[in-house]
């Protein structure tokens, strides 16, 4: 698709409030695309973040910025949804679901009459059912329509785990899986530190994990909405599909007899190069973490029946 030497590569942002313009700043900053497309429903918006971030331009590498349209998504490489309601103080992710489905619904609609080749990345929450959704109906295959999943919330793990070792959370292997939200569960079996177990007792693990999940609620009281470290999560999963890296990314994808979990998109380690989610890695989850994934399937599947996708 995009690596031919004429070929400009594209990004498209929907959405650019605190996680679309942030993921448009970060993405702009490490000069990841040619071009870069701002949409937004306040039109205003766009065009005021485009005209800022073109006037940072001489400071930075080539790149084009605009407000654009629809139609701008005809040559877009990777497009990024992170439109809808912002999740208000107390409310779970599951709450914003009516409210972000018929927002997607007419979304949708608009990408696809102008692109059918690209890669759909979403982040509007809830994440796991909103990329469902998306790819329930654009028709494309699976590995074209990825979730920003359980990335975010590995690397707010790995960061928790780094900070309580003193440990370059960089060198910590660990995994948060399922639903990016109140189910989603830690892989305790295996987490590791250069192949090594983890050495911290229960008490401390369960502080970590519940530091973890609750992350969003805690940095939503206090501030009002999280973008900084969903931006770098994005970026790096645009990174992998541009530089068609093949890495491991804690994404969300359409799990088929995964576990026994079949036809539901959940954050489990994939491979992400440019064809998208190459590969979905069965991980090696013991008999307690199986049944919590199963469980964090269920939720989805009930919520995903219960609007009928
Ligand atoms: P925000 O700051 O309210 O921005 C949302 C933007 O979407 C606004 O600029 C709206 O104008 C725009 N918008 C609304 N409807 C449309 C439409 N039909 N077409 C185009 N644009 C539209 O919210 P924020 O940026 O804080 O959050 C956006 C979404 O990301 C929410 O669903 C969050 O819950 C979700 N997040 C997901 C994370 C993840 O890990 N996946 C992390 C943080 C937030």
């Amino acid at each position: 698709m995009l690596t031919s030497a004429e070929k400009k590569t594209r990004i498209v942002v929907i959405g650019v409030g605190a996680v679309g313009s942030t993921t448009a700043y970060t993405l702009l900053l490490r000069e990841r695309m040619d071009e870069l497309v701002l949409i937004d429903a306040n039109k205003d918006k766009a065009i005021g973040d485009a005209l800022d971030m073109n006037h940072g331009l001489p400071f930075l590498g080539k790149a084009k910025v605009w407000a654009g349209t629809y139609e701008d998504c005809r040559e877009a490489d990777i497009i990024i949804i992170t439109a809808g309601a912002a999740q208000r103080t107390g409310e779970s992710r599951i709450d914003l679901l009516k409210r972000n489905v018929a927002i997607f619904e007419s979304i949708t609609d608009e990408v696809l009459k102008y692109n059918t080749d690209g890669i759909l990345l979403i982040a509007s929450n809830p994440v796991d059912v909103m990329s469902y959704f998306t790819w329930k109906k654009s028709g494309w295959p699976f590995r074209r329509v990825i979730g920003s999943g359980t990335l975010l919330d590995s690397s707010r793990f790995r960061y928790l785990i780094g900070d309580k070792l003193h440990i370059d959370p960089r060198s910590v292997h660990a995994h948060i899986i399922g639903e990016h939200g109140d189910s989603e569960l830690p892989v305790w079996s295996l987490a590791n530190i250069a192949g090594s177990e983890i050495l911290l007792g229960e008490e401390d693990k369960q502080e970590i994990f519940a530091n973890t999940r609750d992350a969003a609620y805690r940095i939503i009281e206090t501030k009002g909405a999280t973008f900084y470290a969903i931006a770098l999560a994005l970026d790096r999963i645009c990174t992998a599909i541009l530089r068609n890296e093949a890495s491991v990314l804690n994404v969300s994808a359409l799990l088929t007899n995964y576990h026994g979990i079949s036809d539901v998109y959940l954050g489990v380690p994939c491979i992400v190069d440019h064809t998208g989610v190459r590969e979905v890695l069965p991980l090696q989850i013991n008999y307690n973490e199986k049944q919590l994934l199963n469980k964090s399937a269920e939720k989805l599947k009930g919520i995903i029946e219960s609007i009928s996708l």
